[in-house]
């Protein structure tokens, strides 16, 4: 054992530089390892003369503690992931910041007229929207060969028996379950998702939103029904709106109507919206048919009732003047985004 080889690690070890922790575990091996050279001086120790045992085993205790510390230090110094070569991460740079979402504009108006009826005092009700025979067609007056309760209206989940399983065609169903558990005076307004076997196109989809609501108490009149429209179409399209009723027919309601509010585009004068016509159709209306509250116990010589239904795509169409009724199903990123700037409401 000669002591340069001593001093040749010790000034190896004081000039030890690593990048990575890959390279800190090498110089580990290379000293210290079963194969390294620290511990073949160890070995090469077993043969020195006895008189030099002393000198030469402390300065082999502390060439190898000083190994040792090197490499702890290097250790701790370097921030790196796995000793692999990948650049040192800095931890002081900003993130990526996270995109806002908006909400979809038919999420927008049912928060809208959801808040308008519930400052007229009406609560929300919901329903299943897998719904039987029962609380979407028998309860609501519909005569058992109407056509809404043929295949090519409606989608069966299963059929031919007397009360078939199938996608409500109205959130109606919610209003006649209402009925049935409350007791009269009710003022709901029921939104939901509904489901109709159309062809999809501009005007039609398969898949849309309603927003029905129902009126029961003693003495209900068509007039109350006319000013509740009155209030929410001004609630809704500002406070100039007029609207007109055109008599109409549902199985549920008698007498009906439909309801078109004055064309807030044109103002009358006649545009491609309205059609030149000055009026923009948004619903249908009308008195609670008797036979409607008698199905769900309701006395209808006691009490009488007024019930409404929208479409909720279609009054996005008209406040955003949208032109397709595609784009809501679609999620189109540069449709939705249009909305991020929507009023909050
Ligand atoms: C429309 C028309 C309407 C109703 C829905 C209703 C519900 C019950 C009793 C009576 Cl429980 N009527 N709902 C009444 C008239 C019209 O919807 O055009 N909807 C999109």
């Amino acid at each position: 054992m000669k002591r340069e080889d001593i001093e040749r690690i010790a000034a190896l070890i004081g000039d030890l530089k690593c990048k990575t922790q890959k390279e800190v575990e090498e110089a580990r091996v290379r000293l210290l390892g079963k194969k390294g050279e620290i511990t073949a001086l160890f070995d090469e120790f077993r043969t020195v003369d006895k008189a030099q045992k002393a000198e030469f085993g402390k300065a082999l205790n502390e060439l190898k503690q000083k190994a040792a510390s090197k490499i702890e230090e290097l250790k701790g110094a370097i921030v790196d992931t796995g000793g692999s070569d990948a650049p040192k991460m800095d931890l002081s740079m900003p993130g990526d910041p996270l995109e806002l979402g908006s909400r979809h504009p038919v999420s927008i108006v049912r928060q809208e007229i959801v808040d308008i009826f519930h400052k007229f005092g009406y609560d929300v009700a919901e329903g299943p929207e897998i719904e039987d025979d029962y609380h979407v067609f028998e309860a609501l007056n519909f005569p058992p060969n109407h056509p809404a309760r043929d295949m090519q209206d409606t989608f069966f989940v299963s059929a031919g028996h007397l009360n078939p399983i199938l996608l409500r065609t109205h959130t109606s169903s919610v209003q006649v379950r209402t009925m049935e558990k409350m007791d009269v005076p009710i003022r709901v307004i029921c939104p939901g998702r509904v489901f109709r076997n159309e062809a999809i196109s501009a005007r039609a989809h398969c898949i849309f939103h309603q927003v029905e609501g129902l009126y029961i108490d003693e003495n209900v009149t068509f007039a109350d029904l006319k000013q509740a429209i009155l209030l929410f179409a001004r609630e809704i399209f500002g406070p100039d709106t007029q609207i007109r009723m055109r008599p109409s027919y549902f199985p549920f309601t008698e007498p009906s109507a439909e309801v078109d509010v004055s064309c807030n585009i044109c103002h009358g004068k006649g545009c491609n919206i309205c059609k030149g016509t000055g009026w923009l159709e948004i619903l249908g209306c009308g008195m609670v048919d008797p036979n409607v509250l008698e199905a769900s116990g309701i006395d209808s010589k006691r009490y009488s009732g007024f019930a409404f239904g929208m479409g909720l795509e279609r009054i996005a169409m008209l406040k955003w003047r949208v032109n397709d009724l595609r784009h809501y199903f679609e999620n189109d990123m540069r449709f939705l985004r249009e909305f991020s700037t929507a009023p909050e409401v």
